[in-house]
């Protein structure tokens, strides 16, 4: 590939603010914490869960520093970057802890700065300062475009969507593009349903009850501020084999605004956050995988091997070559877990384990540490074991949110239930594996699916103490000391 000017130039600014960030860390070190993981994976409840704990004395025994009291306070301050919302915490621990509601929805990055003020082992005072960056993990999913033409974009994801289940969902966008001649005029009106159409077909496979994960590119389903730009106005076109895109053509104009997306989405993200990250965690909903089906465990496979290769493009792209993305430590983390019985969270943890392995066992390169844990941020359940004739089904209690259905009943959001999720496989290759696949809700309905995860409320809390009742928690405070642990030595 050439080196293009556009490169060098922004090979230039990394470099400058390298050098400034570098600066800043030595009188006051800091680390950036990037949260990302696709739409409603959990980041915003993950991180005002993180932020309340810290301020407000969660129970963390294994987050060591915090455990055995070298954390002496936590504390929110500005943000140093102007141009990215604010992560609204306030907001949040008000839904969660008084309405007991769920954040609303959120597909914009956003930043707060939390400051440490911790003894190290030595006895010495120091402050650690941590910038937790949230961002969507659609726009992490762009980043292997960067190194594509648009050729290949558009024959890969022309040959993933004639997979099933995905084909029957793009049936209108292939009936359309069959219309198309890629070498013919360009033509704005067949550009725009094209692109229509294509939209229609990522977002029909997000749906929940096929859950598919890998659907580039991410700005399609959240444009933000790009909605209905020509960036935005392009699609995958049946092209030959070979060749390049005659002037004039539809094809040419595909390819000028697949570029385009490029330079006003792809690359901005990479410079302005992506590559300024030390650490990163990225939240995964396989749980709703689960309930979807074995297609739908496939692809979030196949998009977690997509994810690391992210930061092992990030090492060897050519904006790279001076200045490295400098992560050093992932986390998968399988959240909701409080969804499940706990005999069976190492058996979530398993099947992380296994989805991410194929793309672990070459990720040497990412020069990453990498772990994996099953979590849940806020624990909405208790457990219980409830009797079924002879048979003891190790159950969760809960209160359902209002509108969910379950045997026929639809939950007024005030009752609490016993349910019995499903039990995951001791073998975690039992779920990719073998004829023993499970049923989801891609393929059969809801009462005969294998697995129903149901949306329970935010737990009721206990008052306690002066600074408030603290939430519950499942793992977070072994997520916590993977992330931050050796920084507050
Ligand atoms: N039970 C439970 N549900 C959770 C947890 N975290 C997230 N959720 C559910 O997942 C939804 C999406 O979470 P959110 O943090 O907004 O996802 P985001 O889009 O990645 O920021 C929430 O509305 C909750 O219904 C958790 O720790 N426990
Ligand atoms: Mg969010």
């Amino acid at each position: 590939m050439a080196l293009r000017f556009s490169d060098i130039v922004e090979e230039a600014r990394l470099t400058a603010r390298a050098l400034r960030d570098y600066g800043d860390a030595f009188f006051n070190p800091t680390v950036r914490l990037g949260v990302t993981g696709l739409s409603r994976a959990g980041k915003t409840v993950f991180i005002t869960a993180l932020i309340h704990g810290l301020s407000r004395g969660g129970r963390f025994p294994v987050f060591e520093p915090f455990a055995t009291g070298r954390i002496a306070r936590a504390r929110l301050e500005p943000q140093p970057d102007d141009a990215v919302p604010r992560f609204n915490y306030e907001g949040h621990v008000r839904t969660l802890i008084e309405a007991r509601r769920w954040p609303d929805s959120t597909v914009d990055i956003s930043e707060l700065r939390l400051v440490i003020d911790y003894q190290r082992r030595s006895g010495a005072d120091r402050t650690l300062t941590l910038d937790i960056v949230d961002y969507p993990g659609e726009w992490l999913l762009d980043l292997p475009l960067l190194h594509k033409s648009y050729e290949q974009w558009s024959h890969e994801s022309l040959a993933l969507s004639r997979e099933q289940p995905r084909s029957a969902l793009a049936t209108p966008w292939h009936a359309h593009l069959a219309t198309l001649n890629a070498s013919g005029r360009e033509d704005e009106q067949a550009a725009l349903a094209a692109a229509r159409l294509f939209t229609d077909y990522l977002r029909a496979c997000r749906d929940e009850r096929f859950a598919m994960s890998l659907l580039p590119p991410g700005r399609f389903l959240m444009p933000g501020n790009l909605v209905g730009s020509p960036a935005l106005t392009f699609a995958p076109l049946d092209l030959p084999d070979d060749g390049v895109a005659p002037e004039g053509s539809l094809w040419a104009m595909m390819v000028r605004r697949y570029e385009a997306y490029k330079d006003v989405v792809v690359r901005p993200f990479f410079r302005d956050h992506f590559s300024r990250l030390d650490r990163q965690i990225v939240l995964v909903d396989a749980l709703s995988a689960f309930n979807a089906g074995r297609e739908a465990l496939a692809d979030l496979e196949a998009a977690l091997a997509g994810i690391l290769d992210c930061f092992r493009i990030g090492r060897s792209t050519l904006l790279s070559t001076l200045f490295r993305p400098r992560i050093d430590r992932i986390l998968f983390a399988a959240a909701k877990a409080d969804h499940l019985h706990h005999s069976s969270h190492d058996r979530l943890e398993a099947v992380l384990r296994r989805a991410v392995a194929k793309a672990v066992a070459h990720a040497e390169d990412t020069g990453a540490q990498i772990d994996v844990v099953a979590l849940a941020a806020v624990r909405a359940t208790r457990e219980a074991t409830v009797a079924r004739g002879r048979e003891k089904l190790p159950s969760i209690l809960g209160t359902p949110a209002s509108g969910e259905i379950a045997n026929g009943e639809t939950f007024d959001g005030n009752t609490e239930v016993a349910t019995f999720p499903g039990d995951l496989p001791l073998d975690p290759e039992q779920l990719f594996t073998g004829d023993t696949a499970f049923r989801g809700l891609s393929s059969a309905a809801a009462d005969k699916a294998d697995f129903r995860f149901l949306r329970f409320r935010p737990p009721q809390l206990e008052n306690e103490g002066p600074d408030g009742p603290a939430l519950p928690h499942i793992r977070l405070d072994r997520a916590l000391q993977f992330l931050i642990g050796d920084k507050l030595q």
